[in-house]
């Protein structure tokens, strides 16, 4: 198999015959923003996020890895700034990187007893991701916020648990700037 794809670090970009291709419309996230009359009010056919990602083994296979850059774009539903779905990796005891191409957002991380914090994501920053957290990124900046990730190939996707529970905590916009609240379940 050939194993090589390439990337331009100017843009995170990947090329080659081996790349794949998905995209999140706004429609596909309805759970996972607070405030629902802000989410009615936009289109729900905009692309909020897209990733390119290089599976080089198949899904399910010990000891391999993955590679994708997410382009997450700017915006907000209400006073929530646009995220990505987020989830717990299946096989919660994987890990994985996170760094950071071009602009600046927030990594929220969530373990497994509901306790979520941010922690900062900026141009050259590298954020590691320890096993039974829950990650989902979050774009506070102007321009989309372009990141690669590397993560093991039979580490799968919990999106489930994300859908039914959310995250804990919410990275809003609060006198201009962003803040992290504690998620009302009211
Ligand atoms: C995969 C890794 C990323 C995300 C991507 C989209 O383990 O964390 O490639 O898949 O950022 O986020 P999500 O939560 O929709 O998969
Ligand atoms: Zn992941």
């Amino acid at each position: 198999m050939n194993s090589i794809i390439h990337i331009d670090w100017n843009t995170g970009r990947l090329f080659g015959p081996q790349v794949q291709h998905s995209e999140k419309k706004l429609k596909e996230l309805a759970h996972i923003f607070h405030d629902q009359t802000a989410f009615s009010a936009l289109p729900g056919d905009d692309v909020i996020y897209r990733v390119d990602s290089f599976k080089p083994v198949t899904a399910g296979t010990e000891g391999g890895l993955f590679w994708g850059t997410t382009f997450l774009e700017p915006g907000k539903v209400g006073d929530e700034y646009f995220m990505t779905a987020g989830h717990f990796h299946h096989v919660r005891n994987r890990a994985e990187y996170y760094a950071v191409i071009e602009g600046e957002g927030a990594l929220l991380l969530m373990d497994e007893s509901g306790k979520t914090h941010a922690e900062a994501m900026q141009k050259g920053s590298i954020n590691y991701i320890p096993g039974y957290m829950a990650h989902r990124a979050v774009n506070t900046g102007n321009v989309p916020l372009v990141f690669v990730a590397s993560w093991p190939s039979d580490a799968g996707y919990d999106y489930e648990t994300i859908a039914h529970d959310g995250f804990s905590a919410l990275m809003v916009e609060r006198d201009g700037k962003p803040a992290l609240i504690e998620r009302s379940r009211a």
